[in-house]
């Protein structure tokens, strides 16, 4: 059976991302495909109002950020994981580091080679709503020099450690591959390929291919509505791998309280706290169509009050 909807858009590399661990753990899917910027009318309900993509939905279980998703499809699909043995804890974390630091880098090179195409309201959306800079090419181009030594050094470090074996843990590939690999797929899939040059990636290529020929399983497309319609009819499920009482600030199930992402999209998401640890949040929404959902978000990136 295929439950797993992915509400996601073909040049999202965080959607990418996600869809090439779909491919790497083989599996079918539902694809929604989501517009590049708000209004998404039948996605924010689901989601309380976290505005970044991608998000996955199983039933009325909504998980945002791929922080969440990825550990998700691993307790959902575990045969074949995404944290190989002894790497769990690093992967995630040296994953989630990359993006974090690549992320506004890695757009000031894209924006150097394509930032004329971008249109003006997406410009607009990128700095009122999304990273609060404007990431046109006129507005980055004093910092282009930087963002290139920025990308290129860590961009070093990542091709001592593939040097010695195929992907960053061994033999197959990790959370951490993923992390790193979307930030590049964004680069290599819009730029010319002087891309290449100018970033020294040639050794990074055949690790970069091994990635690419994953694929992205079998996705099916579904509309918004049928998604929607999805989580109506579903209840969210139960909650066993987390405490009600997990949570390391102390907040107890019932709790009312707001997930805030603390870097950027800084929309706050209101909902009662369900149970908790120091991975993962999950708190309880009841949307007037949707009925209820559980909203599950990553610790880490996430800033969790009493409301
Ligand atoms: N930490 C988030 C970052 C997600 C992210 O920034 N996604 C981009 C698209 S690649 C985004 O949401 N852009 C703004 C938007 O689409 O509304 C994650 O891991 O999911």
């Amino acid at each position: 059976m295929c439950d797993i909807i992915l509400h996601h858009y073909p040049f999202s590399s965080f959607s990418e991302k996600v869809r090439t661990a779909l491919g790497f753990k083989g599996l079918a899917w539902h694809s929604v495909e989501i517009a590049g910027l708000p209004p998404r009318p039948l996605l924010s309900p689901l989601t309380g109002g976290y505005r970044r993509a991608p998000v996955l939905q199983v039933g009325a279980d909504i998980y945002c950020d791929t922080n969440a998703i990825l550990p998700a499809l691993d307790c959902l699909h575990p045969r074949t994981t995404l944290c190989p043995a002894g790497s769990e804890g690093v992967a995630q974390g040296l994953g989630f580091a990359w993006e974090r630091q690549m992320w506004v880098p890695t757009i000031g090179v894209l924006v150097h080679y394509i930032g004329e195409h971008i249109p003006p309201e997406f410009i607009k959306d990128r700095k009122e709503g999304y990273l609060m800079i404007d990431i046109s090419k006129e507005a980055m181009a004093p910092q282009f020099e930087q963002h290139v030594q920025f990308v290129r050094a860590q961009l070093g470090w990542l091709k001592q450690a593939l040097k010695a074996r195929p992907f960053l843990f061994g033999e197959a590939p990790s959370a951490a591959d993923l992390a790193c690999w979307q930030t590049l797929w964004l680069l290599r899939k819009n730029c010319p390929p002087e891309v290449d040059a100018l970033l020294g990636l040639a050794p990074l290529v055949p690790w970069y291919d091994r990635i690419a020929a994953i694929g992205h399983g079998t996705p099916t497309a579904m509309t918004a509505e049928q998604a929607f319609e999805v989580a109506r009819a579903a209840q969210p499920v139960p909650v066993t791998h987390l405490s009600p009482d997990g949570d390391p600030g102390g907040l107890k199930a019932g709790c009312p309280v707001t997930v805030i992402p603390d870097d950027n999209a800084r929309v706050s998401v209101s909902g009662t706290l369900v149970a908790a640890g120091e991975h993962e949040i999950v708190i309880h929404r009841k949307d007037a169509q949707a009925g209820d959902l559980h909203l599950h978000f990553p610790r880490v990136g996430f800033d969790v009050q009493a409301a």
